[in-house]
């Protein structure tokens, strides 16, 4: 086993039943927890209450948005909390931790070791064939970046990567400089998350973000939770889900797995939550199949053209090509809707019928959509069924892709991405007096083939873990070391600063909620959550280290280093308001940015749909017709979703329980149904490998407990990062390129053997 790679250690497993709601003390005893484990209660608290408060910090975790007018005191959730207890730890990596530690060493440790080590405090050089980083200082490590980049020659043979937690600013000023440089290689995490929705979205509606607001929950008469596990992953929805139910509406969940989440929910910050009374969520739970939502939604749309209950007025007003849609759906069996969604006529038609009645339907949908071959013809089925029945630009309506990342929405809007449309080049060009490379970039897959392909590539990283986030483990690690310069922008250690080129370097910055103190007084950045609103974010607490750099001044100082004659750079290190004065010369809707972001709440980005104005594709919107094309698994095959654990953020491990789904200290796990159980030969509990197929290859992974639960027959479920290793590189979702984390297939067989 190479450092690459989750070690393939068991850590003692303990099962429960699965919970039927989320939150309610439970949550607030965990977060407790983890503030205890890292900060301390004195500091922890002190920390928490910053959190999403106005001219407060806003909170790392999720892009769920914050209520426009009233924040509780603790407006915050468990997912919030365990991100904010792992930044404000009181631990620290100093060069001492890594002249102890070589990089071996510190691979062959779980990715929850490298999380309790702690803050990083200083810049660190791997110099090449070195074991061991050494300290560097910050001007030296800019140089050597702005040397290797010098170097290359060609600036497509470097590729800037983003991950969504860097703030507008930083995001704005690293798109600049990758183009300054010469090359549109600015691959982001959105390339695996939420890509196939802006595809969708971009083709059918102009722009490829949501259209609801959180005001819209309150007023839905339905509110559809598809493909996504708000209980783990964005926690503050609850809240207005619990809303809507409230207010009489309706949830219905479409998953493979029963999630706790979507079952029901106490609020922790109301006497009834505390006490553990829940308010049940879901009145229909559509266990579908994996890769059974194309199918579910031609079966939606068929219901509700056969019972007429289609909105003729405003398909008239506002959509083309309705009837070539309404006879491809007719054409479209009910026996091959039921087949493949594993759904029965009668689930499918109750949906239909609420999406048909209802005055406000918002559909949510997350990862167990994005994720797949398919993903961009499912998404717009979806939006199909929305404008079908219109369901779009009206209170309590519209759609909604729950973003990941807090940033992930800005970091797009700021122009990271590696395919941006010309009038956002020719604008950065008339503002900054240069011409912008038009050749489109690398996404994260080609990006990764490019490395793995050419030696003597620079690599750099805006936050994030691209290693293990990545598909294909071994792959991707291959391409890391094929470059010649690796750069990690980091505040926690991880699994991609021990996968390097030949040479690598460890630049920490500031978490969110630190001061950054520049010459020019306090800085504060700037964030776009889900819904397209803008806002500031105020660091409030003592730094780390005093090593430490806000990331916008990092970027600049490498910007100052390659670009010495351009001036800007330099102020920019200092002053971050000047960045946001550019935005606002470069992008529209941020008129007045410096002086609107202070606004309390913020401001919302314009978004013409939201009003019914599609002009941004000719005044009129397209049905997509797209035929079925599901996962075939042969017969001994499973389909494997890569799913999240209660207790992780991404790559980062925050502990070994999945309190929700009832799996404790374990993450090597496999979730099974039991006839696929028995059909195998396979006990629970019982250590088991796994081979993915894909186009004659195989991958392995191995030392995972078979864990018999919920899941349909045929189906599987494990962790991510622990089961990237068997996704393969290749496997990308039509038009989005997105690796089909949520749709693999594989084979299993048993270990007990190897373990003995
Ligand atoms: N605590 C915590 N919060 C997070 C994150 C985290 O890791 N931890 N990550 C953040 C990020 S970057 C993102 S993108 C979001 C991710 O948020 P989610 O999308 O909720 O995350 P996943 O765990 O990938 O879960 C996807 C859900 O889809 C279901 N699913 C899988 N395949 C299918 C399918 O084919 N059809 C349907 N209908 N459902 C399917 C799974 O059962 C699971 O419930 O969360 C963000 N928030
Ligand atoms: N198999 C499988 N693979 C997946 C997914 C899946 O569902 N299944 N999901 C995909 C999705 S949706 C996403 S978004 C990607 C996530 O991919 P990434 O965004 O690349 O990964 P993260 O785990 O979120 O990154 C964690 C690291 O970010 C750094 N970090 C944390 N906070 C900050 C900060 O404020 N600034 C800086 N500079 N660094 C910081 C820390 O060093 C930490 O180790 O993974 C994708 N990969
Ligand atoms: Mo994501």
């Amino acid at each position: 086993m190479s450092n690459e790679d989750t070690p393939e250690k068991l850590t003692g497993i303990r099962i429960e039943k699965s919970k039927t709601f989320a939150a309610g003390m439970g949550a607030v005893a965990n977060s407790m927890k983890h503030i205890l484990r890292e900060s301390g209660l004195v500091h922890g608290s002190r920390v928490l209450l910053g959190l999403n408060q106005k001219n407060g910090f806003d909170c790392p975790s999720c892009a769920w948005p914050d209520p426009d007018d009233h924040r509780a005191t603790t407006e915050f959730c468990e997912n919030g909390a365990k991100a904010i207890a792992s930044e404000s730890t009181k631990k620290r990596i100093t060069a001492e931790f890594f002249k102890e530690h070589s990089i071996d060493s510190i691979g062959e440790k779980s990715d929850f070791w490298h999380e309790l080590q702690g803050r990083l405090t200083e810049p660190m050089f791997l110099p090449k064939g070195a074991k061991h980083y050494q300290p560097i200082s910050w001007e030296k490590a800019c140089h050597l970046i702005a040397q290797n980049l010098r170097d290359l020659e060609d600036p497509d043979d470097a590729i800037f990567y983003t991950s969504g937690r860097a703030s507008n600013e930083a995001a704005f000023s690293y798109q600049l400089l990758a183009r300054m440089y010469g090359t549109n290689n600015l691959p982001d995490c959105s390339n695996m998350c939420h890509e196939s929705s802006g595809a969708a979205l971009n083709q059918m509606i102009g722009i490829g973000k949501g259209t609801v607001t959180l005001e819209d929950f309150d007023h839905a008469e339905s509110v559809f939770v598809i493909g996504q596990n708000p209980g783990t992953n964005h926690p503050r929805m609850l809240s207005a889900l619990q809303n809507c139910v409230r207010n009489g509406g309706k949830i219905i969940s479409v998953n493979p797995l029963q999630e706790a989440g979507l079952l029901g929910f106490a609020h922790p910050q109301e006497i009834k939550g505390m006490m553990g009374q829940s308010t049940a969520l879901s009145s229909l739970y559509l266990q579908i199949k994996p890769n059974g939502d194309h199918a579910l939604f031609k079966g939606i749309a068929k219901c509700i053209l056969e019972n007429q209950l289609e909105d003729t007025e405003f398909i008239k007003n506002f959509c083309n090509s309705f009837e070539e849609y309404k006879v491809s759906i007719e054409n479209q069996s009910w026996e091959t809707i039921v087949k493949e969604s594993g759904l029965s006529r009668n689930l499918i038609e109750q949906a239909a019928f609420e999406f048909g009645k209802s005055k406000g339907v918002i559909v949510c949908w997350a990862m167990g959509l994005t994720q797949h071959k398919n993903a961009v013809s499912t998404i717009e089925e979806l939006v199909n069924i929305q404008i079908l029945t219109g369901n779009l630009g009206k209170k309590g309506a519209g759609l909604c892709p729950v973003r990941g990342h807090s940033n992930v929405q800005g970091d797009r809007t700021m122009g990271v991405f590696e395919k941006m449309p010309d009038s956002f080049h020719d604008s950065l060009d008339r503002y900054f007096k240069f011409q912008s490379p038009r050749k489109h970039g690398h996404d994260v897959v080609n990006a990764i083939k490019s490395m793995h392909e050419d030696a003597g590539k620079v690599f750099i990283a805006l936050g994030g873990n691209f290693l293990s986030a990545s598909p294909d483990t071994s792959y991707t690690a291959e391409a890391l070391r094929n470059c010649k310069l690796t750069v990690q922008i980091s505040t926690k250690l991880n699994r991609s600063h021990v996968v390097t080129g030949e040479q690598a370097l460890i630049l920490p910055c500031l978490g969110r909620s630190e001061i950054d103190r520049t010459s020019c007084g306090e800085q504060f950045v700037s964030m776009e959550n889900s819904m397209g609103v803008v806002q500031s974010s105020h660091g409030r607490f003592k730094p780390a280290s005093v090593h430490l750099k806000g990331e916008p001044a990092i970027v600049s100082m490498i910007g100052e280093s390659l670009f010495a004659e351009k001036l800007f750079w330099q102020h920019w290190t200092q002053d971050y308001g000047l960045i946001r004065k550019a935005v606002e010369g470069v992008i529209s809707g941020f008129e007045n940015f410096n002086e609107r972001v202070l606004e309390p709440g913020g401001f919302y980005l314009p978004n013409p749909v939201k009003e019914r104005d599609f002009s941004i594709v000719g005044g009129k919107i397209h049905f997509r017709i797209n035929p079925i094309d599901l996962i075939q698994p042969q017969k001994n095959q499973l389909v494997l979703m890569t799913i999240r654990s209660h207790d992780q953020f991404n790559t980062t491990v925050y502990g070994l329980d999945d309190r929700y789904r009832g799996i404790y200290n374990e993450r090597r796990v496999l979730l099974m149904n039991r006839s696929d159980m028995e059909d195998r030969g396979i006990k629970p509990e019982e250590p088991v490998n796994i081979t993915s197929h894909y186009q004659g290859q195989t991958r392995e992974a191995h030392l995972f407990l078979a864990i018999e639960y919920q899941v349909p027959k045929g189906c599987a479920a494990a962790y991510f990062p622990e089961a990237n290793a068997l996704v393969p590189i290749d496997s990308t979702a039509d038009k989005s390129n997105t690796p089909t984390s949520k749709g693999i297939l594989i084979t299993v067989s048993s270990a007990s053997a190897k373990v003995g």
